[in-house]
């Protein structure tokens, strides 16, 4: 076995420490969590722990590939390069996009936003982000004027009352739920309260469990909203000094959001509704954690502003053990949201709305031809390739044949575009089956550079393996292109360290009082030596000549990033979701995940350890819903949508609600057919962030009976 190498877990975005030790020749691993990594200390989940399951050349995508035939490095990019610059050329930029993932490494995501938006001269670089994190951005920048999660994981030691609300933290976040399970173990005053539709694994710890109609979360905080101005146990001397938009916001709430509306319409106990306004008014060490439940809805980014309304109108934000908190998903999705990965972004936190952040980032990228407007985000870009309008798409890092809503669209759309490229670890998804070029990306373990998590952590994954086959890492394969493309300067990148330094100094360029200051600032590690990168330790950002090593917990001196310096109460009223149930389709389907898998399962489903359990899709439903139906565990049911169909095997529980059936996101058509559920959800999106509704589409359910019984 090779020397101990610290580096970072691919999956969630907790993202934890991991000491490694190799056996190259064999590629063989044994993994432990990183005892002096702040975001786990030694710990571990199931999914990091089965990382070594994961890391054989088994089904890895080992070269290049044109049509099928394996060829060498030059010949596809160079006809990835020809393809796109003749597609701009006759079409212009906006014919062409890219389609990125919190997947891929800071360094990558750079390289690829800076090609497309910068050198290309589009907006159309988008990313599964917008699947994720799109509706928390645009609740924060509403809010504080910028993208910023002011707390970090200490904040739940130290808090007495902690709100998961829309997050499965015990599945999804396992190492962050451990902690707080530790921490009420040691803290009998913290009180956990679970606001969920459904009763997950995460209730295990909740001393009251609020299992809302799905969609009414709005209804929920302006309630409590309501309560506090009504008791009079808001923060006056916070909310005059420091916030804007109170009374617009006072006003709207003090009409229909009485308890006992509230109670009625997300379908709750009035009792079990007080209780939690009683507990969140008396306890000023209050965190909000929120994830999917909030953001995956047409509503998402007012859930968002619900919430932070509450902790504004108490003056609960940047103290310790205190304060709104969006969980991040993806083990680089803060990253993505540092360099801009989102359409509408542009680099550094800094984005298309402001000409003087435009004229900025195209000074530093010394670019005459950076894109003048936002691009499509992901809903409408895969529409706009299933228009013809878009005619060439690189896809990185991501399966959106399986992962995004109205799938079978998004499936035809890339059947009929001209020309799309794919970049993957692995051989066989559903989405390289439709790629004209598949380029084989090197994977964790392989590559090289660094990742952010839900805390703002800066933390290096370290490369364990020399690459599978001919795999090359994305930062890499990018360049490679836009060199080819003529951007040889911009694009000249001998390793990832070259990346990381110009990432940090455009953070820290013009971001001073007299341009406008912005909360993402790493100009700290701009200067770093290849030396330093190598050996950087786990950093939360700023990081600056105000907080050379790094800063905890931000706002704690109530400065935020809108014009005027103070943070926003943003009037917020509830609206149903779009699409209801109806006679026809009288379900909500509500979509999401399981302990042991990640996403469309092409790592985690190469282990035998985390496939035991749930080998088939399925579908939860309450046992009423299942009489009425006439469905038996473990039968095969057929669920429809307006939008397309799906098998999945029948679990009866009571953790479901009347009304709602539960499917998780994870299979692909590599299992079955029929086994995604991106096929029925619909692509309806929240009119801020353009995140789509994942968790609220109306279905239909019956037993699914064979053609073939027929014909025996
Ligand atoms: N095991 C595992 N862990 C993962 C992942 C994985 O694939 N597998 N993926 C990672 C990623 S990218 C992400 S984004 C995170 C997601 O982490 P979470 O958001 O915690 O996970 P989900 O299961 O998508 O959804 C959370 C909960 O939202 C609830 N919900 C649905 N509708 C509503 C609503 O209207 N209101 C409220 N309050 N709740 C609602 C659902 O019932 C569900 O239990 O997980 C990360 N961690
Ligand atoms: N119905 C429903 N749909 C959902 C959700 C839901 O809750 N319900 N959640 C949404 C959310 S929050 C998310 S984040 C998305 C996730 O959805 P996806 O991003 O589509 O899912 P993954 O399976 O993680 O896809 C990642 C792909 O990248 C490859 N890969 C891994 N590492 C690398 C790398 O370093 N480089 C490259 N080039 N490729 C790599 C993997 O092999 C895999 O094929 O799904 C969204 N879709
Ligand atoms: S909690 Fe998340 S980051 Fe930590 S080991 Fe588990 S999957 Fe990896
Ligand atoms: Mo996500």
């Amino acid at each position: 076995m090779n020397d101990l190498i610290k580096t970072t877990c691919p999956y969630c975005g907790v993202g934890c420490g991991i000491s490694a030790r190799s056996n190259t020749e064999h590629r063989e691993l044994i993994v432990k969590g990183d005892e002096s990594h702040p975001a786990n200390y030694g710990r571990l989940c199931s999914k990091g722990s089965a990382l070594a399951d994961t890391v054989g050349l088994e089904g890895r995508l080992l070269t290049p590939y044109i049509a099928g035939r394996s060829c060498d490095w030059d010949e596809a990019l160079t006809l990835v390069a020809n393809r796109f610059s003749r597609t701009i050329s006759e079409y212009g930029p906006d014919a062409v996009a890219f389609y990125g993932s919190g997947q891929l490494l800071t360094e990558d995501y750079y390289v690829a936003n800076k090609l497309m938006k910068g050198f290309i001269g589009s907006g159309n670089m988008d990313t599964n982000s917008r699947l994720c994190m799109s509706s928390s951005v645009a609740g924060h920048k509403r809010a504080f004027g910028s993208d910023t999660v002011p707390g970090c994981y200490e904040d739940l030691e130290l808090a007495e009352l902690i709100i998961f609300t829309g997050a499965n933290s015990a599945w999804c976040h396992p190492v962050l739920y451990q902690r707080i399970k530790a921490a009420k173990l040691k803290n009998p005053n913290l009180k956990i309260v679970v606001i969920d539709p459904r009763r997950t694994a995460t209730c295990e710890i909740a001393d009251l469990h609020l299992p809302l109609a799905i969609g009414t979360d709005v209804l929920l905080w302006n309630g409590l909203l309501t309560h506090l101005i009504q008791h009079e146990l808001t923060d006056s001397g916070f909310i005059n000094q420091y916030t804007e938009g109170w009374l617009a916001a006072k006003s709207l709430v003090e009409s229909g959001y009485d308890i006992e509306n509230i109670a009625l319409q997300c379908r709750l106990p009035i009792e079990d509704v007080k209780t939690f306004f009683n507990w969140f008014a008396d306890t000023e060490k209050t965190v909000s954690l929120f994830s999917q439940g909030i953001n995956q809805s047409s509503s998402g980014t007012d859930k968002v502003n619900a919430i932070i309304n509450c902790h504004l109108a108490t003056g609960r934000i940047g103290k310790p053990g205190i304060g709104p908190f969006s969980l991040t998903g993806q083990p680089n999705a803060m990253g993505g949201r540092e360099v801009g990965g989102l359409a509408h972004q542009l680099a550094a936190h800094m984005d298309f709305s402001n000409p003087n952040d435009l004229d900025r980032v195209a000074r530093f990228w010394e670019s005459e031809r950076i894109a003048q407007k936002p691009g499509f985000p992901a809903v409408e870009l895969f529409d706009a390739i299933h228009e013809g309008k878009i005619k060439a798409v690189w896809i990185m890092g991501t399966n959106p044949i399986v992962s995004m809503p109205n799938a079978d669209k998004v499936k035809a759309a890339l059947q009929r575009c001209d020309f799309v490229v794919v970049s993957d670890c692995i051989a066989k998804t559903d989405t390289t089956a439709v790629a004209h070029v598949l380029l084989p990306a090197q994977g964790w373990s392989e590559k090289d550079g660094t990742v952010t998590n839900s805390e703002r952590c800066i933390s290096r994954q370290r490369a364990l393996f020399p690459p599978a086959g001919e795999a090359m890492p994305d930062w890499w394969i990018i360049s490679q292109v836009a060199q080819r493309m003529g951007f040889k300067q911009a694009f000249d990148y001998r390793k990832a360290a070259d990346i990381f330094r110009e990432h940090a100094a455009l953070s820290g360029f013009e971001n001073d009082k007299k341009h406008g200051l912005r909360d993402f600032d790493i100009s700290g590690l701009a200067m770093l030596t290849d030396n330093g990168y190598e050996n950087l330790k786990p950093t939360q950002w700023p990081v600056n000549a105000n907080y050379p090593n790094g800063c905890e917990r931000l706002f704690a001196d109530k400065q935020f990033f809108s014009k005027s310096g103070k943070a926003q109460v943003i009037p917020v009223s509830f609206r149903p979701p779009s699409n209801t149930p109806n006679d026809r389709y009288p379900f909500i389907l509500n979509t999401g995940r399981i302990r042991d898998q990640w996403h469309t399962m092409t790592r985690t489903a190469l282990s035998a350890k985390l496939n035991q359990h749930t080998p088939e899709p399925f579908v939860e439903i309450h046992p009423e819903d299942a009489k009425h139906f006439d469905l038996q565990e473990n039968d095969l049911a057929e669920i429809e949508s307006r939008w397309g169909k799906q098998l999945a095997r029948v679990v009866v529980t009571n953790e479901q609600q009347v009304g709602h059936l539960f499917i998780p996101m994870h299979w692909s058509d590599q299992f079955a057919n029929l086994s995604r559920v991106g096929s029925l959800v619909n692509p309806v999106t929240d009119p801020q962030s353009k995140q789509p509704e994942l968790k609220h589409t109306p279905v239909r359910i019956k037993a699914f009976k064979p053609e073939w019984y027929g014909f025996i």
